[in-house]
């Protein structure tokens, strides 16, 4: 494990470009776990919303460094953006648990979604976090994994697809950054609470088909493992060729994903007193043939 935590500290000596981390096979390929979270929308407006990061640093603080990967699937942050001299100090504690685990020797892997789209050289420079954009596409624990946030995927939302080249626009990025950061976050803020509110479905209740047809394209292109966020709506289907995973969402259900030897599994973090611990929700295996649905959430 200790050559681990150097080559870590390594990269991050001589400031290594956000992608090149996938390729050190050393790191991802100690780990005997891999656990995925997304969408847990820090910062988001809702105090009770802002109390869900105490649990996600009692998440944060169970794992073990030395056998131990994280994959962020995206929208960690309700909002991120980067200025040359400022880095957003509400979520100072997150950013120091993930930086303390990094220290340890763990690997953590972050998949920019469409609220932390911003991400630049903070996470790999000052963390050590691993940035992998748009999509991670990487051997673990035996397995072809192929990881994506899945915002704009699907069929018919050609809106947001138009609006996200205007907001991934580097002329637009670098305008919005003349902005006061408190304005910017403010404003951001505000707009994620809006479509938030708009939205109005429950998350299981989503129809998420196109993303299970995008999974099921990338488990024929010779992948095993799936894992899409974005919809909030937590999944693990078994389809032909491989898994397909959600995490689901850490705002209301605090479901994560899990990968362990040929299991793949859906798990529900909760907080109850002093208690704190993990369920498991489904759980599916790996490297069979595909034999349709055998865990539907
Ligand atoms: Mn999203």
């Amino acid at each position: 494990m200790g050559l681990c935590g150097d080559s870590l500290v390594k990269e991050r000596a001589t400031g290594v470009r956000p992608d090149e981390g996938s390729k050190t096979p050393m790191a991802s390929d100690s780990a005997e776990r891999v656990l995925f979270i997304s969408d847990a929308h820090l910062g988001a407006a809702d105090p009770e919303r802002e109390a869900r990061k105490e649990d996600l640093i009692r998440f944060l603080d169970s794992l073990q460094p030395a056998r131990d990967r994280l994959v962020v699937v995206g929208d960690l942050f309700d909002f991120w953006f980067e200025y040359r001299y400022v880095v957003p100090g509400r979520y100072f504690r997150i950013l120091a648990r993930l930086a303390r685990l990094v220290e340890k020797g763990m690997r953590v892997d972050y998949v920019p979604g469409n609220h932390d789209f911003w991400v630049r050289d903070f996470l790999p420079e000052k963390l050590g976090v691993q940035v992998h954009r748009p999509s991670l596409e990487t051997r673990v624990l035996g397995q072809r994994l192929f990881v994506i946030h899945g915002d704009g995927l699907r069929r018919d939302d050609y809106g947001y697809r138009f609006l996200k080249k205007v907001l991934q626009n580097p002329i637009n990025i670098a305008l919005f950054r003349w902005l006061h950061p408190d304005l910017a976050f403010g404003l951001a803020h505000t707009f994620a609470e809006l479509s938030r509110k708009q939205k109005g479905e429950p998350y299981q209740e989503v129809d998420d088909s196109d993303y299970i047809d995008f999974g099921q394209q990338k488990l024929r292109e010779g992948f095993d493992l799936v894992v899409l966020a974005h919809t909030h709506k937590a999944r693990l289907l078994k389809l032909e060729g491989g898994v397909f995973l959600n995490p689901g969402e850490w705002l209301e259900g605090y479901t994560f994903g899990e990968l362990r030897g040929g299991l793949v599994s859906l798990k529900r973090w909760f907080v109850t007193g002093e208690k704190a611990g993990s369920e498991t929700l489904a759980t599916v295996e790996l490297g069979e043939a595909g034999s349709g649905e055998l865990a539907r959430l």
